[in-house]
């Protein structure tokens, strides 16, 4: 059993798109085990985005992701991080297949609509910048 952390980016968010891709990756089998709305602070963005502090999109991906409310979940199930990357697509929006979620909604390649775990390692480190045990479901 994996877990992934997924995030429903700004550009979704003020587009109204928090349950139609919430809902393309439930039908993937996957449960949903925690989400919660937050608005990440800046700090927390950097964290989030540290292994890609000497980019140069680094700053404007955290002003971007600092920049209004998003949801973060995370989802459990078998292969769940391949599974996920899979149903996002490709980091470019103009790249990632039609029927992928980025594909379908992402508008260029920083405001790409949703962001998943790219490792089961990446998901756990992940997992713990947005959750504490208590917020996390089994059921
Ligand atoms: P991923 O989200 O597909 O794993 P990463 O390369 O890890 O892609 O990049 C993290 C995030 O940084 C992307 O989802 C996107 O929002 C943003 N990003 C990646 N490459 C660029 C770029 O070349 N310009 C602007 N933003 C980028
Ligand atoms: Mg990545």
């Amino acid at each position: 059993m994996e877990r992934s952390l997924v995030l429903i980016k700004p550009d979704a968010m003020q587009r109204g798109l928090a349950g139609t891709i919430t809902s393309r990756l439930e039908n993937l089998g996957l449960k949903l085990v925690a989400m919660k709305m937050l608005h990440p602070d800046k700090a927390l963005a950097q964290r989030h985005y540290a292994i890609h502090k000497d980019k140069p999109f680094y700053n404007s991906l955290v002003n971007y992701i600092s920049s209004a409310p998003i949801i973060a979940c995370v989802f459990e199930g078998e292969q769940a991080v391949e599974a996920i990357r899979k149903a996002i697509g490709a980091t470019d929006p103009a790249q990632a297949e039609k029927g992928t979620i980025r594909g379908d909604f992402g508008l260029d390649i920083e405001k790409n609509s949703v962001h998943g775990s790219d490792s089961t390692a990446t998901a756990e480190e992940e997992i713990k910048l947005f959750f504490s045990q208590d917020e996390m479901f089994s059921y």
